[in-house]
């Protein structure tokens, strides 16, 4: 796990706000100078003051998650709200794919946003201005989103009945692979300028996911990316039979990943 980042540390430092788009154009006027400065000790440190092993650590702060993802996989059952988690390493266009998603489904489903990453609500900021209602997580430290900060959104995001949910997590392709958020898909994208050989150096994210979305198609002439090949080592280290190529900004496939939403959202 993430012992190492510091991540495996108590909650204390994350922070969840609600952005809207008035907040959105404010706060492009606003820089913020201010880096966090965590306290937290370094999780074997922790291990050790508490006479646990970091193994042991890492079961109980999994198991406590498990827990508390079922508790919002019931929620979303409950209001019929479809869940998507959003995974990829940084830069990959998670945000990008969600603007224009959001522009075009909006018409046909509520959608609502829960945006993770360490620090800035420039994303939650990117989505508002499309009028979706979004919620920033600031996980300070932490690398990953965990079920209790999307516990935590959720409260002040009422998303409605009949409504997908899109949690675009933080932009790391090792340590969210092991945090169910209970959402009820997981997506993992990769961009053609990563290299086609992400699945098979990072496949834990891609053992975990039902779609592996493949962005900025639009690039493809200009770097070296083989497709049939990145899909070949994803199917080699996961279960992953659906694989969406397009483009976040020119448009291009986005169809064939609003079908795939609109079939998993009726449980197809
Ligand atoms: N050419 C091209 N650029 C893209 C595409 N999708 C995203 N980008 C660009 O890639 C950069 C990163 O996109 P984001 O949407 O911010 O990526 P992200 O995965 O949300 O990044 P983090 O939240 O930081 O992890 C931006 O400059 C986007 O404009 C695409 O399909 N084609
Ligand atoms: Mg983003």
């Amino acid at each position: 796990m993430c012992g190492i980042c510091g991540c495996g540390q108590p909650n204390g430092s994350v922070k969840i706000k609600k952005v809207t788009a008035n907040m959105a154009e404010e706060q492009n006027h606003h820089h913020n100078h201010h880096q966090e400065n965590g306290h937290g000790h370094h999780s074997h440190e922790h291990a050790h003051r508490h006479g646990k092993t970091v193994l042991e650590i890492e079961q109980d702060i999994l198991g406590k998650n498990k827990l508390l993802a079922e508790r919002n996989r019931g929620y979303f059952e409950a209001k019929n709200i479809f869940a998507v988690n959003l995974v990829s390493s940084p830069g990959s266009g998670k945000t990008a794919l969600l603007e224009r998603t959001l522009i075009d489904l909006q018409k046909e489903r509520p959608c609502f946003v829960i945006e993770g990453d360490q620090q800035t609500s420039n994303d939650a900021n990117r989505i508002a201005a499309t009028g979706a209602p979004a919620v920033q997580i600031n996980t300070g430290k932490g690398c990953h989103l965990e079920a209790d900060m999307v516990n935590d959104a959720l409260k002040q995001l009422q998303p409605s009945d009949n409504s997908l949910l899109f949690i675009e997590n933080v932009g790391n392709l090792v340590c969210p692979a092991m945090f169910d958020l209970g959402e009820g898909a997981r997506a993992v994208i990769i961009s053609v300028t990563e290299g086609e050989d992400k699945p098979i150096k990072y496949p834990d994210m891609f053992h975990s996911s039902q779609v592996c979305i493949i962005n900025k198609m639009d690039l493809l002439p200009y770097v070296n990316f083989d497709v049939e090949k990145a899909k070949e080592y994803a199917r080699r280290v996961s279960h992953i039979t659906e694989f969406i190529e397009l483009s976040a900004t020119t448009g291009e496939g986005m169809e064939k990943w609003y079908d795939w939403l609109r079939d998993a959202a009726e449980g197809r």
